[in-house]
């Protein structure tokens, strides 16, 4: 780890003297980049990893927080997957605030980074800031969340999961389950609202139900996909509704909370409410095993090598494809091999 002085360093040597001669305008950019990074003390939110390799590709990825075991996972395996890649990464954790996400990706355009990669928070509100990159020449890879904008040169590709199908894997776990059985009451923890995994894994898991009158949606309130919130929407949940048969929650943190609210209540979570989740995290998979979540989605936040892949083919201007999907299973309680499980990396 560099402290953000050494950053400095290393992105001017990596540049080299002779770019600087040429180019003295760039001497004044960089001072004032200094003098700004000197006033702006430690955040405490950056970090870089450098291989010290002058002539490594330099990738600014912007994470959007820290808000559960996968997102712990995804960052992890990104600093290790640069390091496997002789990649020299700028880090920064927005700590779930777009608006960190965008002065971010505004240093890292001032620093003249090779590529940026992000993984957006929210869908909407990219387009100002991505013009900027686009206007300094510096590609962009959208990853783990998708963004919208009216216009696709802005970035360069996406990769990440397909959440839609996340969506319809919950619902196809639920028909099985209750194959034969009356009406299903079904309650939802979302996650946060507006960005892609909220939206997709609503709308995949209804595209199966609907139309089976079997199933009724009775309500979804969002957790932010955080543990805290998992468990104050399902107590409030519990409070509202008399009969609840099944809970489908967005991601794994959220569900542990969710968990924890059930027991309080009296309740046997995977026995008097069905409960289905999504990420595949080591913790989930274990409840899985002990019967107190009866499904479990896989999202996978190991993208980091494709992402270091992808970020090299940028930089040598290379083609890369506009979608790059992770392939995902679903474990079950109708699985008879869930203790045989490689561990799960998160
Ligand atoms: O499911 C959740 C995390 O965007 C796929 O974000 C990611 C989601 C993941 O907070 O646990």
């Amino acid at each position: 780890m560099l402290s953000k002085s050494d950053t400095l360093r290393n992105i001017i040597s990596k540049r080299g003297r002779e770019s600087l001669k040429r180019r003295p305008y760039l001497q004044l950019i960089i001072l004032g980049i200094a003098c700004a990074v000197l006033l702006a003390g430690c955040t405490g939110t950056q970090d870089v990893q450098s291989q010290g390799n002058e002539t490594s590709l330099l990738l600014g990825f912007s994470q959007l927080g820290s808000e559960s075991g996968w997102r712990l996972g995804n960052t992890r395996d990104i600093h290790e997957a640069a390091q496997r890649a002789g990649v020299q990464l700028m880090f920064e954790n927005a700590e779930q605030k777009q608006e960190n996400q965008i002065k971010a990706i505004r240093s890292f355009i001032a620093y003249q980074v090779d590529v940026i990669a992000f993984a957006p928070n929210v869908e909407d509100g990219w387009d100002n800031v991505l013009t900027e990159a686009k206007a300094a020449g510096i590609p962009v890879l959208v990853t783990d969340r998708q963004i919208n904008t009216a216009d696709e040169s802005l970035y360069a590709g996406f990769v990440g999961s397909d959440f839609e199908a996340e969506g319809i894997r919950a619902a196809e776990f639920l028909l099985e389950k209750m194959n034969g059985a009356g009406h299903v009451n079904i309650v939802e923890i979302s996650g946060t609202i507006d960005s892609t995994p909220m939206r997709q894994r609503a709308s995949g898991f209804r595209s199966v139900l609907e139309g089976d009158g079997r199933f009724t949606i009775i309500e979804s309130i969002s957790g932010d996909f955080l543990r805290s919130k998992g468990k104050e929407c399902m107590r409030e949940l519990l409070a509202r509704h008399d009969t609840i048969d099944v809970l489908y929650s967005h991601n794994d943190e959220m569900t542990f909370g969710a968990i924890e609210a059930i027991e309080e209540a009296g309740l046997v979570p995977g026995k008097d409410i069905v409960i289905i989740t999504v990420d595949g995290e080591q913790e989930a998979i274990g409840l899985l095993i002990e019967g107190k979540i009866n499904c479990v989605v896989e999202c996978t936040p190991l993208i980091g090598d494709v992402i270091m892949e992808l970020a090299k083919k940028l930089a040598a201007g290379e083609p890369i494809p506009w979608e790059t999907y992770s392939v995902e299973v679903t474990f079950s309680e109708f699985d008879d091999d869930l203790d045989a499980l490689p561990p799960r990396g998160y």
